[in-house]
């Protein structure tokens, strides 16, 4: 019998002062706090069959994280000594590294035997009587939790768009977010690939090298960024190691999370040559520092457009075909309003013989037939078909969890007209639910580790503190939560973010309340707030 079966049967099925559900980077981190640091009884339900989260499902060609990995980790929070023992091969880790850090985290930390993995869970309901949260799962078990966290992860459900005849495609169909575990060959094949996020920016290249041709096709342009890749050399491992304390330090204190900040001046405050000298400074290093530039770039059309030509341009320059290369420019959003994804040769695949690029903007796709992609031009014959489309971000995961709060208010009802929270952590008539980087908090706009370790942290401190005043719930206020929600909009209402149709803004679901949904207003200023409320005995909460 597995850890994971043996936890089945034990008394954690029913009073457990808190259950979790997730087990990626936040369900790890959140177990090992509430078990090891608490002394709290807790279990984790997670769906997958292992831990890892977002690096367990997304196994697609190319996956690699685009925060650098030696700050894409656990901090010496979790453990000083395991930043020194491990070492990252690679600038930006691909999947399988990251997949057993994980791995190695869980087994280090004895974490597995406190997780039931293969658990679905599929409601979550409050009863105010009893003071605990009822969960059930999938497989038709409850578990009674005092305190509920969900670490269910920002983008964690696939979107796989609702095209005519999807599925009554013959060939073999992908979604990157459920990549078969055992590998696709797509040696000899014509694929169709559809999105250009992130993710297809990463895996068009590596299918490029292999299929015999690859179709993308690509609804809106992206501003990607040279990502620049390389392995680490033993001096690089050493100098980063010897400075963790303050790269942390700094990652704690910055607008998005990383070990460096925004530059303190404006775009338009330089000549145009020492401003290009600064972009390609910039680009010449990789990975999202370009966004980091001038301080005004998020905030200003005319500041922001001098980036965006910067690297329209770059694209001219990369691509051989000028009608190609103007299909990649992207003219119809600013800079940085959908997440710029971070290239490898992204734009240089498109040289290549064996790729053909589709502009469904122009061109929609009408049906998928048991045989192609039809668009509004014709059809396109390929073997396979990979959905490189994304996700119900940031709310679809929480959803699905079908949670009830008080009189039996689902969280869906709550916030059809868009979330509403205090912090991005709690919200109103869902007492003791606690969500890791929930909407309304820096999440997805930052370096996530990050802010995962702050909002466990944060947790594990209110949860500390009411067990030491002996209070048994805790619940935002609605003055609180209306306070939190127009901050929130009022910063939002400051930038050029809601300018696009990213997912982002939820755009990408047909249907989805349009609103910001991750924080904007930066992650040291969002740290700062939440250490405020706690130091002032958790203003802005009821406790009973
Ligand atoms: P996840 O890793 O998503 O884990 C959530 C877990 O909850 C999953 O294992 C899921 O199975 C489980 N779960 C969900 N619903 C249920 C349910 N109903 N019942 C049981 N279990 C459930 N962020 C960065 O900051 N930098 C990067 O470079 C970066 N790269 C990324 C690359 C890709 C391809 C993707 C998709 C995302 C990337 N992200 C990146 C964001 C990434 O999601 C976070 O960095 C981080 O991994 C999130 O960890 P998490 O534990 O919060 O959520
Ligand atoms: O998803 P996306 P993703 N018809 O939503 C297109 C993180 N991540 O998986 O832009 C036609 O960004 C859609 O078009 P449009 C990162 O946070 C990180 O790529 O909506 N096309 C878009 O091109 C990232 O932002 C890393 O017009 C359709 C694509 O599909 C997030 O995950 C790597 C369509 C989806 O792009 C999501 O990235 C990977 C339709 N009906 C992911 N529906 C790294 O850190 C959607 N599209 C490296």
């Amino acid at each position: 019998m597995s850890d994971a079966e043996s936890t089945d049967r034990s008394d954690h099925r029913s009073d457990l002062d808190a259950l979790v559900i997730g087990a990626g980077f936040s369900g790890l981190y959140m177990l090992h706090r509430l078990r090891d640091s608490l002394g709290l009884s807790a279990l984790v339900l997670e769906a997958a069959d292992d831990v890892g989260g977002t690096w367990y499902w997304n196994r697609y060609p190319g996956a690699r994280c685009d925060s650098e990995s030696y700050f894409y980790s656990f901090s010496d929070r979790l453990s000083p000594d395991l930043l020194e023992e491990w070492t990252w091969s690679e600038r930006f880790a691909g999947q399988p590294e990251i997949l057993r850090y994980l791995q190695t985290v869980a087994d280090r930390f004895d974490l597995r035997r406190d997780i039931r993995f293969g658990t679905t869970v599929t409601s979550a309901s409050w009863d105010d009587d009893a003071g605990h949260w009822t969960v059930g799962t999938a497989g038709g078990e409850r578990v009674t939790a005092r305190f509920l966290v969900t670490a269910v992860g920002c983008l964690s459900t696939t979107n796989l768009p609702d095209f005519p005849g999807r599925d009554g495609f013959r060939g073999a169909s992908y979604h990157t977010g459920l990549w078969p575990h055992e590998g696709v060959d797509f040696t000899g094949q014509r694929v169709a690939v559809i999105g250009t996020g992130a993710t297809g920016v990463q895996l068009i290249p590596e299918v490029a090298e292999e299929a015999a041709h690859v179709t993308v096709f690509q609804r809106t342009p992206n501003y990607d960024i040279a990502g620049g890749n390389h392995p680490v050399t033993p001096e690089f491992d050493r100098k980063i190691k010897d400075d963790y304390p303050t790269i942390w330090a700094r990652t704690r204190e910055t607008a998005f999370g990383f070990p460096y900040d925004v530059a303190e001046r404006t775009a338009l405050s330089v000549p145009d040559d020492e401003r290009q000298a600064i972009f390609e400074e910039a680009w010449a290093q990789g990975g999202f520092r370009l966004g980091t530039t001038f301080n005004d770039l998020l905030l200003d059309e005319d500041a922001n457009e001098t980036a965006a030509e910067f690297l329209r341009n770059k694209i001219r320059e990369r691509v051989h075909d000028p009608e190609i290369a103007e299909m990649l420019a992207p003219k119809d959003h600013p800079f940085f309003t959908k997440r710029p994804p971070l290239e490898n040769g992204y734009y240089e695949t498109y040289n290549r013989e064996n790729v053909t690029l589709v502009d469904v903007r122009r061109s929609p796709i009408e049906a998928i037939t048991p045989t192609g992609v039809r668009t509004a031009d014709g059809e396109y014959e390929v073997d396979s078909i990979v959905y490189a489309t994304g996700f119900d971000a940031m709310t679809g995961t929480l959803y699905k969890l079908g949670i009830t709060g008080r009189g039996g208010l689902s969280l869906a009802d709550k916030w059809a007209e868009g979330p509403r929270t205090y912090l991005g952590i709690a919200t109103h008539d869902f007492p003791n639910l606690f969500m890791i980087t929930g909407p309304q908090s820096p999440s997805v706009l930052s370096n996530m580790p990050v802010s995962i370790e702050q909002h466990v942290d944060w947790v594990a401190d209110c949860l500390r503190h009411l067990h030491e005043q002996g209070v048994e719930r805790i619940e935002p206020t609605v003055e609180a939560e209306d306070g939190w929600v127009a901050h929130h909009d009022e910063v939002t209402a400051m930038t050029l973010l809601p300018r696009a149709n990213s997912w982002w803004v939820g755009a990408n679901i047909p249907g989805k309340h349009r609103s910001l949904y991750p924080y904007v207003g930066g992650v040291g200023v969002y740290r700062g707030i939440c250490d405020d409320v706690a130091a002032k005995g958790y203003e802005g909460f009821e406790l009973s």
